[in-house]
């Protein structure tokens, strides 16, 4: 799928037409082709040259050329002419929070500002504050977003990793035909939100077969330099435009079946987890590195990471868990708790449809839901207040609602929740009145816009709408988008307390770009009791499939099955909501 990367290219037109002050029909049309291909399920760049691209509603002749160009050229004239409009680092400037194309014009005619150093160097001469529009204030959040956007630099989202190497693993498996065993180690394998680089693990035994698998490694389709290639390992610089546009470092090493183990639990780390457990070998006279757990000569433990745990004297340690946060301890006494998995999910309580921003129908919902072997899912279509998101008035919705329970009694294998995911307004009162709330067969309250208000009003109003007895869940309960938005500031502890206290429950957002509440906000709600929900917020059929990094955020944080409401049977979810009884 080309679909991400086509889009891109229109919006960045569109950036660039913004910016040198064009006709703002165009930009708006080039901006609505862009948003048509990134939802468009179906590969665009495979109708190229076709009538099919012609009839996709908001893509006119003009834009379809330029979409056949893009798959003939790689290239697109248009695009290649804007770009020389303007300094070649101008359009990073679109990447600090709270940017738009009006104020990079501003800073780059009225202060000759071509980048993001220069934006600080206008910053820190107080040059920018004086700027008419700008002032202090705007200066002070400007130097902010760029902090937030150097933290986060080269540092790729979790779903980008994981497509990155499930890509490459794809071609290697395919090129080497003697090839047994490759694993994912490193931040992917535990998960982590962003990842830093990608690390692999082959396995082979002879020495002719390592070489070859480096070798092959440093030649696939995607490298765009080899940063060093040995005899066992290699590390090369890799993009699959696929997948995203960001190069990411891959390292590989082969190592032999005796230390496959051992090895895999090294390079899983994290570092400091690896500490510890070197500390805990040392203590024994071992000694442990990425070959084996040795007493001397002898290796006691390597061909699997059971064993090296097992011969530490720990119970095993699920990846998602190896931060040293804790784990090592509880593993030395077998206490660690026994985190929610995949499978032990029942539903899914937050999906878009038509009838908001969402891509598909409620039937085709549904028949994902049920492959996915779900008991019941709930539909939560957006309230007024987010008109971007097209939400639904009260008379929509109450059509909404019928519409849903007729297709209800449809399934007996499956039971659809009339549902909505509720603006949390300004004042923390709900966009639909009590009356209308008590319609619904679960309610989503959500904040989605003024994110940026002092912690103080954040957190009354965020509990304000706790306080609400027909609000069961709070979804992504701090709105952030990791590397592009910075969450709303939220006294957590005060969140947490209220949750307990309203029998309301709090999100895990599993769309890898929020995975909100995060790890370590998630650990801080089950030790106070409150009860999470693991939820794709899913806008399309893809989206449903995206639940195992919402798991993944849940083991992080240490939660079990009897942590998450989603992974209790409907009726335990029912009499939770009504009675404000325990599950
Ligand atoms: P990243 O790439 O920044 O997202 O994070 P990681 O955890 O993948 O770190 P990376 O790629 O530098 O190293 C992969 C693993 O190798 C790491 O999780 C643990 C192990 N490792 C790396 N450096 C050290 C070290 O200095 N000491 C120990 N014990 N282990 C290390
Ligand atoms: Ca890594
Ligand atoms: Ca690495
Ligand atoms: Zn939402």
């Amino acid at each position: 799928m080309r679909n991400q990367q086509i889009g891109d290219i229109f919006n960045e037109m569109a950036d660039i037409m913004e910016i040198i002050g064009e006709d703002h029909f165009r930009i708006n049309t080039y901006r609505k082709v862009a948003r048509v291909i990134h939802d468009c399920p179906q590969d665009v760049s495979e109708l190229a040259g076709r009538e099919e691209l012609r009839s996709l509603p908001g893509i006119g002749e003009s834009s379809a050329k330029k979409i056949d160009e893009f798959v003939q050229h790689g290239t697109v004239q248009a695009h290649e002419k804007l770009l020389k409009k303007i300094p070649p680092k101008l359009l990073d400037l679109l990447k600090i929070p709270g940017f738009g194309p009006k104020g990079v014009a501003a800073v780059w005619k009225k202060l000759n500002v071509e980048n993001i150093a220069d934006l600080q160097r206008a910053i820190d001469d107080q040059s920018l504050e004086e700027l008419p529009g700008f002032g202090a204030k705007k200066a002070e959040a400007l130097a902010h977003g760029i902090k937030f956007l150097e933290s986060a630099q080269g540092r790729i989202l979790l779903i980008y990793a994981v497509g990155i190497a499930e890509a490459v693993v794809g071609q290697l498996r395919q090129r080497i035909a003697g090839l047994k065993r490759i694993e994912l180690a490193g931040s992917l394998r535990r998960c982590r939100e962003t990842i830093g680089d990608i690390d692999l693990l082959a396995e082979a035994d002879d020495e002719e077969l390592a070489r070859h698998i480096v070798e092959t490694f440093t030649r696939i389709d995607g490298v765009q330099e080899v940063i060093l290639a040995g005899e066992t390992k290699a590390s090369v610089r890799f993009t699959d435009p696929n997948v995203c546009s960001d190069v990411v470092q891959v390292d590989l090493r082969v190592v032999p079946s005796k230390s496959t183990g051992a090895a895999w639990q090294y390079f899983t780390g994290s570092k400091y987890h690896n500490v510890r457990l070197r500390e805990i070998a040392v203590k024994k006279k071992f000694k442990l590195n990425e070959y084996g757990l040795f007493r001397g000569e002898k290796q006691l433990a390597g061909k699997t990471e059971q064993d090296v745990y097992k011969k530490l004297g720990l119970a095993y340690i699920p990846p998602t868990m190896r931060e040293d946060r804790g784990e090592v301890e509880l593993a030395q006494k077998n206490k660690l708790p026994a985190v929610v998995e995949q499978k032990d999910i029942r539903g899914d309580l937050h999906m878009h449809t038509p009838a908001s921003d969402g891509r598909n129908t409620l039937e085709e919902l549904v028949a994902m839901a049920k492959m996915l072997g779900y008991q019941y899912i709930a539909i939560t279509d957006h309230s007024q207040s987010s008109a971007i998101a097209n939400g639904l008035d009260i008379e929509r919705l109450l059509k909404h609602i019928k519409k849903i329970k007729v297709l209800n009694e449809q399934y007996d294998d499956i039971t659809i929740l009339a549902s909505s995911e509720v603006d949390i307004l300004m004042d923390g009162s709900m966009d639909y009145p009590d009356e209308v709330l008590a319609q619904l067969d679960f309610v989503i309250g959500s904040v989605h816009s003024g994110l940026t208000g002092p912690e103080e009003k954040c957190t009354a109003r965020v509990i304000r709408a706790m306080k609400n007895p027909y609000v069961n869940c709070i979804g992504h309960p701090t709105g952030r988008l990791i590397g592009t938005r910075e969450p709303m500031k939220l006294d957590m502890n005060a969140v947490i307390a209220a949750a307990v206290e309203t029998h309301t429950a709090l999100e895990i957002n599993a769309h890898p770009q929020r995975l909100d509440l995060k790890d370590i906000h998630v650990r801080q709600a089950i030790e106070d009791g409150v009860k999470l929900i693991i939820n794709t917020d899913a806008h399309d059929v893809a989206g449903l499939q995206l639940m195992r990094y919402g798991v993944a955020t849940a083991q992080r944080g240490w939660a079990t099955s009897s942590d998450i409401l989603n992974c209790q049977p409907l009726d335990a979810i029912r009499a939770w909501r009504v009675e404000g009884g325990e599950l």
